[in-house]
């Protein structure tokens, strides 16, 4: 049996990855942060009890900061597979931890890679790195590809940046079978509340519940690629499987902006939008309600704001991939559409929004928890 361990298994691709591997009949193990409040919930469903027979879901507590855990789990498990996904993922949180960032997201890959090699696995480990779209930053030339010179813009993506150079280097240096998933924005149901996609159709589904009044967002003419994080885990392993290690690009080549995946998500939930005024002054107002799934909103209300707190120090405003390596190679052709994407986040966040919104009626329930309302930071 193929034994992998996946670094973020708590994490939307972690769960995803996990999922599919399991099915593919790996012995799955997982790194997990000891953290003060449950973080298992996309994992729960896949759970398996260790006193179960033969159990093939196993989690290790570890920190990709902490060198003694990684080798500690590698020297167990012996896995054939590593992926490395677990990082501190968010673009504008780099800003405002930007060491800790770095440690984690570039030193916990080199932490990783040596203690693969210093526990002699270089011959029987194969590795992935989660590189990304942001490598490429200030873009240089359109569409992306793997020849495309990469310019990092935020710490994020310079700690990234080191990832996947010292993933090269080990593949070059001691011929470990080392790639890099230059992979581009995907979503889901499971994407982190913070993010731009899941902020808004969860910020949506609350406003259409009576839930909260206004969505506050930062720069919403940035253009993304945007593809489903199923599609994608399955690219992760396949790059694993090939007779020679390579760094491919994952993306769908089509490019939306913030404000259509709005507009999208309004649309998914009945409303139609009209963008008015200008700059920080630009809003959404309701111009027609269609149906009844947003019961708490009527025309002429203003659902979205721009607050400049949301705003980057520094932005990547375009990115748009160019997969052909990885479709003629690989045989990659993404499932879902970006629009197909947003209207399953929606009825996910429909659905929650609307038990949150019986509960409160009921008096069952404080309403929704605050971060659950967007009133956190660095949305
Ligand atoms: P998430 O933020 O959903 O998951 C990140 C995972 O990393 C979580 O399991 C988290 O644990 C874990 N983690 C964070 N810090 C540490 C640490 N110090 N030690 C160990 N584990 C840690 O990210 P995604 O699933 O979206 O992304 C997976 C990987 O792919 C990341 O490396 C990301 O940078 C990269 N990537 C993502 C893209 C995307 O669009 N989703 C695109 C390109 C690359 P916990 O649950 O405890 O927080
Ligand atoms: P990104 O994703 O930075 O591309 O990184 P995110 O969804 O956070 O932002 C996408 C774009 O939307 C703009 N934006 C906002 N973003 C957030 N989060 N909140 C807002 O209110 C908001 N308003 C506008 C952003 O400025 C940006 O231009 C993601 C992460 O998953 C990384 O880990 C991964 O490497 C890259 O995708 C590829």
């Amino acid at each position: 049996m193929q034994r992998a361990l996946i670094t973020g298994i708590t994490g939307q691709d972690g769960s995803y990855l996990a999922e599919f591997l399991l099915e593919q009949g790996y012995e799955v193990h997982g790194l997990k942060r000891r953290t003060s409040q449950f973080n298992t919930q996309r994992i729960d469903h896949i759970y398996q009890d260790p006193h179960e027979t033969n159990p093939r879901l196993h989690l290790h507590y570890g920190d990709l900061t902490d060198t003694s855990s990684l080798t500690r789990i590698l020297c167990e498990v012996e896995p054939d597979e590593v992926y490395n996904l677990g990082a501190q993922s968010h673009v504008a949180v780099s800003f405002e931890a930007p060491e800790y960032t770095a440690d984690v997201d570039a030193l916990g890959t080199l932490r990783l890679l040596e203690a693969i090699r210093f526990l002699g696995l270089e011959r029987k480990t194969r590795f992935y790195q989660a590189s990304t779209s942001e490598l490429y930053g200030l873009v240089r030339e359109t569409p992306q590809s793997e020849s495309t010179p990469f310019y990092p813009r935020s710490p994020y993506a310079v700690a990234k940046l080191y990832s996947y150079w010292i993933t090269v280097n080990y593949r070059e240096a001691y011929g470990l079978y080392a790639c890099n998933g230059i992979l581009f924005n995907h979503e889901s149901p499971r994407r982190g509340e913070t993010f731009v996609t899941r902020k808004i159709t969860r910020g949506l589904a609350n406003i259409a519940q009576g839930l909260e009044d206004c969505l506050y967002m930062g720069n919403i003419d940035a253009l993304r690629d945007w593809g489903h994080a199923r599609d994608y885990v399955r690219m992760q392993w396949l790059m694993v499987q090939q007779d020679i290690p390579q760094d491919y690009v994952i993306a769908t080549g089509q490019q939306h902006r913030v404000r259509d995946f709005i507009r999208w998500a309004a649309q998914d939930l009945g409303l139609i939008l009209s963008f008015e005024g200008e700059g920080l002054e630009e809003c959404a107002v309701v111009a027609e309600v269609i149906d009844e799934r947003a019961p708490a909103v009527k025309p002429g209300d203003v659902i979205v704001r721009i607050d400049p707190r949301y705003f980057r120090p520094a932005e990547v405003e375009t990115l748009l991939g160019d997969p052909s390596k990885a479709k003629r190679e690989l045989g990659w052709a993404p499932e879902m559409t970006a629009r197909e994407m947003c209207t399953e986040m929606v009825e996910e966040d429909l659905r929650i929004a609307r038990r949150h919104a019986l509960l409160k009626a009921h008096g069952l329930e404080t309403p929704v928890p605050m971060e659950d309302l967007g009133h956190v930071p660095h949305q």
